[in-house]
């Protein structure tokens, strides 16, 4: 019988671009996915856009954008980065979607022609970043704000279909007891058993305050309850275009922000419907920047595409994939820190992976037949073999972090074995049956470590395997290569060598990349430095910055300008603003199209010549100088810019004015 693993992830929000928070599940289920692959087993990953809602609606009307134009902007963004981070996703489903509307439609007519959905009222605090009501009682630490996003819950009053989901609580519970496993880690599902127990009130899941989303079949005048169309996303995928229902259950991977909705929720309609319950759902944990869960909405997010760019254009996406499985346990929280991505870059990737192919390659560029293996050579091909078995037990767990420590155990021990049967020695010696025998099992641990590794790092893998004259994984196959049968190396194949695979950085790069990827320095740092007698850290930051500019600058005459009164100068509303959104305007290739929040009740649109300095993704989160009652600016085609972004210039180069510190959108210049 084929073995099927169908593993999905969340689908994102597009209030925003993809960070690196989100890529951390998004390569979670390719790695996974990518194990099954290995094993032969029939893989599908599911991942996508939730576009629906009043987030999405609302962010629209901001930018004067009909919600379907900005979703397939945004949609379009997901879609792309995931291939840039060597995911590849078997279907990309958006909610928005004919095929995916149809399927919530069914999915609530089965339910509610099975009496589980009524029509009633609701009235509730709401957060719209969650889409979700809180109780009193969950914002009794965080009062009037949502515990999540810290921003003001709103008071919401309407008429509602409800699904009765009170009507399932001893059902979940029982199902809960009899699939210890169905929630993991053991810690949430003891969290989720708990919330079930405490009772649960139906749920409201329509909406008559906006339009955006999924009409509720018979009842036009309420959309869905965008949980209610998101989480079916997971079996619409299946029945269209094609029908790939054979898939179902599911693994769900979620951050464990969404683990109710996916633990209680989605299980209740799922027995409502007479649907099978998801096979698990595993909630991991978050990954934190100086402590803070990134976050689109906290803005302290990093773009994986760009720190796996930095990093290099050749590996910097497998060490990115490789840092987030490797230094986070899955289900546990971690932060995010640039200099332990170099360090693991430099140590584990570089001094045991790269070393070690690096000191095969002097001693297997030809063929020669090796003489009887020793102890040491048979020691460390029984070590690969438990590697090969433990290294799959650790996945099949969904354990990726346990997979890739016992895999590089394994090239430690190799290393080790290098040292101590000095290949170099017998070689210099001309003995080189000695030194093809030494080898030997050194070609097997890196053929075998090919294919382990491959899901997690399939670029350096593919590297690997060519350096190493093998074919490469061919994952459009459901080829079972997971190597339980050690690999026997064909007679006359030499190795072809190759670019070190880690080359070491230069520290000029690191010291970039140190910059580029740390959190911002706080505003007190300095005047919190140490005593003057000791030379800080933000003191060296300080005095090393003008040595960047080598040569002396020569500045132009300046003009100087006729003077004004201060009367003059109080008339400029001069605002701190927080660039909330940024694009490229097409075919002008000087202007970025921003909204900005300066603290109105909504951002406002700046339409700025900043293209040749910023990315939008550089300016993105940025705090920017704004002269708020400039006279709008008309740039065509209804581009029209309500102020102007201050900005210093000179020959060289053009930088938007910032502040010092965390000063809040709309603050005062002056
Ligand atoms: O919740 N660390 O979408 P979303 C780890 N549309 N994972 C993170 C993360 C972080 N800092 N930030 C985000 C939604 N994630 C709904 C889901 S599913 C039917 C609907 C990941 O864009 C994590 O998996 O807010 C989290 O659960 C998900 O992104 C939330 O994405």
């Amino acid at each position: 019988m084929t073995n099927r693993f169908y593993v999905t992830t969340p689908i994102y929000y597009i209030n925003d671009v993809p960070h690196l928070g989100t890529a951390y599940t998004t390569i979670a289920a390719d790695v996974l996915a990518r194990y099954h692959r290995l094993r032969g087993d029939e893989t599908r990953f599911l991942t996508g856009t939730d576009e629906h809602g009043l987030k999405i609606q609302r962010v629209a009307a901001e930018q004067g954008l009909d919600p379907q134009v900005y979703a397939d902007g945004l949609s379009a963004k997901f879609r792309a980065a995931w291939p840039r981070l060597g995911c590849a996703p078997d279907d990309f489903i958006r909610t928005t979607e004919e095929r995916h509307m149809r399927g919530a439609q069914k999915l609530w007519s089965t339910i509610k022609d099975a009496g589980h959905i009524y029509l009633g009222h609701y009235e509730g605090l709401y957060c719209v970043a969650c889409e979700a009501y809180y109780t009193e009682k969950e914002l009794a630490l965080t009062p009037g704000l949502c515990p999540v996003h810290k921003t003001p819950v709103e008071t919401v009053k309407e008429e509602s279909y409800f699904f009765k989901l009170s009507a399932f609580q001893d059902k979940l519970l029982a199902y809960y007891e009899a699939h210890p496993d169905f929630v993991r880690p053991a810690g949430r599902f003891n969290e989720v058993k708990s919330f079930v127990k405490e009772g649960l009130q139906d749920l409201s899941v329509s909406r008559t305050t906006f339009n955006w989303g999924v009409p509720v079949p018979g009842d036009d005048r309420h959309v869905m309850y965008v949980w209610f169309d998101a989480l079916s996303n997971y079996m619409t995928s299946l029945s269209a275009p094609e029908d790939n229902t054979r898939f179902w259950p599911a693994i769900h991977f979620v951050g464990k922000d969404i683990l109710r909705f996916h633990a209680i929720f989605w299980p209740a309609f799922l027995m409502a419907a007479g649907i099978e319950l998801p096979k698990q759902i595993f909630a991991h944990g978050f990954l934190t920047y100086c402590g803070e869960k990134m976050s689109k909405t906290l803005r302290n997010t990093i773009s994986p595409v760009e720190l796996a760019e930095a990093i290099s254009p050749t590996v910097g996406v497998d060490t990115v994939r490789y840092c987030l499985m490797r230094a986070i346990a899955f289900g546990q929280d971690g932060d995010f820190a640039i200099k332990d991505v170099l360090q693991r870059y430099e140590s584990e990737l570089g001094n045991n992976l790269g070393n070690l192919l690096n000191r095969v390659k002097p001693f297997t560029k030809e063929v020669l037949p090796a003489g009887e293996p020793g102890q040491p050579e048979a020691d460390l091909l029984q070590a690969v073999t438990r590697t090969v078995d433990a290294a799959a037990k650790a996945f099949d767990d969904l354990n990726p972090t346990g997979a890739i420590t016992i895999i590089f155990e394994v090239l430690t021990l190799a290393n080790t074995y290098i040292n101590d049967t000095a290949p170099w020695i017998a070689h210099k010696k001309g003995d080189l049956k000695r030194v093809a025998t030494i080898m030997s099992p050194l070609l097997v641990v890196l053929e075998v470590a090919s294919v382990l590794l491959a899901p997690v790092m399939p670029q350096v893998a593919a590297r690997v395997r060519e350096q190493l004259a093998l074919a490469p994984i061919d994952w459009s196959k459901h080829e079972a290569l997971w190597p339980f049968t050690l690999p026997v190396r064909p007679e006359g194949l030499v190795v072809k060598g190759g670019d070190q695979l880690f080359p070491r950085m230069e520290p000029e790069k690191i010291e970039a990349l140190i910059k580029a990827f740390s959190p911002p320095p706080k505003s007190t740092d300095v005047t919190e430095a140490a005593p003057a007698t000791t030379p800080s850290t933000t003191e060296t930051t300080v005095t090393a910055a003008p040595a960047e500019a080598t040569e002396p600058r020569v500045r132009a005459p300046i003009e100087a300008m006729p003077t004004i009164s201060y009367e003059d100068f109080a008339r400029l509303d001069l605002r701190v603003g927080i660039v909330v959104a940024a694009e490229k305007v097409k075919k002008k290739d000087k202007l970025l199209d921003l909204r900005v929040d300066t603290g109105d009740a909504a951002p406002r649109r700046i339409v700025a010549g900043l293209a040749a300095a910023y990315t939008p993704e550089q300016i993105l989160g940025k705090r920017v100088v704004v002269l708020c009652n400039l006279a709008p600016r008309d740039f065509g085609k209804g581009l029209v810019s309500e102020g102007m972004i201050l900005a210093a210039s000179d020959e060289a180069s053009l930088k938007v004015l910032g502040v010092d510190g965390e000063k809040i959108a709309g603050a005062k210049v002056s």
